[in-house]
């Protein structure tokens, strides 16, 4: 079937993408696709325009490049002449989102004094370690977390728990003065002593646990909580581990989760089964909002499944890596994920490539 706009048959290269890949990929995602290469020409550029996972775009690259339609340069992707006519007038993508807010839809004005103290403290950061496939979001997305929940009403007077938190949500929370109780519970311990450092310093209270969210979480944190923030590596079963286990620390319905969730790692396929095993927690989706988090490229891009699958080796210019941000709140009968993973590499599957 052609698309109007397009003289080609983007349902067909969508299922020789997903055959390959083994990826679930849509017409659509093609349409992004080409719609981005009309845009841009940086590899990871593309990827970020075209919001499927990274495997798959580049599987589909070199279908579109055998087709013809694309070439592969030190310049970058880019169509040919016989690919633009057949792309034809395919819906440009473009970034019209609000510039003072990023499409997030919230202020910071209000903040002033804790986003210049964070910005300087958060400089002597860690920085991100490939086992725990960290990558930290950018200061100013950590900020607009914040402001969103504050907004929510899930900060004031509330006792709020992390899972995993390189971004720092913890200081930013600590330096508001705004909760009445902050936990952190982290794997890395230079990260859980750089926040109990700043906390000294700055002179708040967080309680802070070196711990792994492969294990159930201690009972003493069940039912506890009004609120937790996690930014889970993309499986299925990492998302279940940190999000699920986030649940049970939350005290009654109505509380809430905050999470991060990327198209980069993962098909509107695991979204949807990600979606189908939170709901059967009994809760519900209060908002998802589209490229929310941007993440400060990691440093170890070289090491990446993405970068051996890239027909061109050329390192991110800008960041690329961004994701949506999940709130919801539970609803009475709530419960949250005990499941022991053992010692298992939760981290990756087919469609993740940034470990
Ligand atoms: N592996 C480096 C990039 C990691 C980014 N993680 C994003 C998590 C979003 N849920």
């Amino acid at each position: 079937m052609k698309h109007p706009g397009c003289s080609m048959d983007l349902k067909q290269v969508a299922s020789e993408v997903s055959k390959k890949s083994k990826i679930k990929v849509s017409p659509k995602d093609i349409e992004r696709l080409l719609g981005a290469i009309r845009k841009s020409s940086d590899p990871w550029d593309i990827i970020d325009k075209s919001d499927f996972p990274v495997p798959a775009v580049f599987q589909s690259i070199g279908i579109l490049k055998e087709l013809g339609l694309v070439s592969v340069s030190k310049k970058g992707f880019k169509l040919t002449s016989h690919g633009k006519d057949i792309v034809g007038e395919l819906h440009p993508v473009e970034d019209i989102s609000c510039s003072s807010c990023g499409g997030r839809g919230i202020s910071l004005e209000g903040f002033s004094d804790i986003k210049e103290k964070f910005l300087k403290i958060q400089k002597r950061r860690p920085k991100p370690l490939r086992k725990f496939d960290q990558g930290y979001v950018t200061p100013i997305t950590t900020l607009f977390r914040f402001a969103l929940a504050f907004e929510r009403g899930d900060i004031v007077g509330k006792d709020i728990m992390i899972l995993g938190d390189d971004d720092l949500i913890s200081i930013v929370l600590g330096l508001s003065s705004l909760p009445n109780k902050i936990t952190v519970v982290e794997i890395d311990k230079r990260i859980t002593d750089f926040i109990e450092y700043v906390g000294v310093r700055e002179g708040f209270k967080i309680d802070v646990q070196t711990f792994d969210l492969r294990h159930p979480i201690p009972k003493g944190y069940t039912k506890e909580y009004d609120t937790f923030f996690t930014d889970p590596p993309e499986t299925l079963d990492a998302a279940d581990a940190f999000i699920g286990r986030g649940i049970t620390t939350l005290r009654e319905p109505g509380s809430a989760g905050y999470f991060g969730f990327t198209r980069r790692e993962a098909s509107l396929t695991k979204w949807h089964d990600l979606q189908k095993l939170l709901l059967k927690y009994k809760i519900v989706f209060t908002d998802i909002i589209h490229n929310f988090s941007e993440y400060i490229n990691w440093g170890y891009e070289e090491a990446t499944k993405a970068w051996r699958l890239s027909p061109l080796k050329i390192r991110p210019r800008k960041n690329w890596y961004r994701s949506a941000l999940y709130r919801f709140e539970t609803l009475d009968g709530f419960r949250g994920n005990k499941k022991n993973y053992g010692r298992r590499n939760i981290y990756e599957d087919q469609e993740s490539s940034t470990t």
